[in-house]
């Protein structure tokens, strides 16, 4: 399926007053490749800016992506963690702000977890699965930076994800271009009915 974009523009930070619009999350570790994949799935160079500095977006920013034919929705890119120089009190504040997003989050259609081909999943993804358990929302598992890797490796890590996860990643790179359809059918799929 390939939709087309009418337009997308930086929407605000959550809390976000315009709500209404249904939410498509996007959450990993810092440098997993969060903002290059909303602009590669948006067709876009720079919506969102891609950080020279890892570890430093730390708001919940909220990007409108008006569809050709489709309702408007957000993607919303969701603060990285895991950076290793972030004192303890980031990750308790990251902790505390993506509490607050995914909590009682009735727009919040599917969170989009990444995690790099190349490594294991963390707590922090087994927390994220695990608070998404009953909430309305679907999780999918999406390996970043396919483009990095042989076609051996990626046979061993897709199982071996999946092992890990109990979700059947996605393959993807904001690189080729990978995955971007896949990503978009389930997030159509995920559009409430109307
Ligand atoms: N080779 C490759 N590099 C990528 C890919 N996606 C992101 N990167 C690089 O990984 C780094 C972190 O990407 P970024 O999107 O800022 O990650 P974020 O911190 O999760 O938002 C940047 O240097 C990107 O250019 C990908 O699919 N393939
Ligand atoms: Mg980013």
């Amino acid at each position: 399926m390939r939709v087309k974009i009418r337009n997308a523009s930086f929407a605000g930070v959550f809390p976000h007053n315009a709500a209404g619009l249904p939410q498509f999350a996007f959450a990993g570790r810092s440098n997993v490749g969060k903002s290059s994949l909303i602009n590669r799935l948006v067709g876009r160079k720079a919506l969102v800016r891609i950080s020279k500095v890892p570890g430093k977006t730390r708001a919940v920013n909220l990007f409108q992506v008006d569809l050709v034919d489709l309702p408007s929705l957000y993607l919303v890119d969701l603060p990285g963690y895991g950076y290793a120089k972030a004192p303890k009190s980031i990750s308790r504040g990251w902790q505390d702000l993506i509490g607050k997003f995914l909590d009682h989050n009735r727009d919040l259609r599917l969170l989009v977890l990444l995690v790099d081909i190349r490594r294991d999943l963390g707590e922090e993804e087994h927390m994220l699965i695990d608070l998404m358990e009953g909430s309305g929302a679907q999780v999918v598992l999406a390996a970043t930076k396919t483009d990095k890797v042989s076609f051996g490796q990626r046979m061993k890590r897709a199982p071996e994800l999946s092992r890990q996860s109990g979700l059947q990643p996605v393959m993807t790179s904001a690189t080729s271009g990978e995955g971007m359809d896949g990503l978009w059918s389930l997030i159509l799929k995920a559009l409430p009915e109307k």
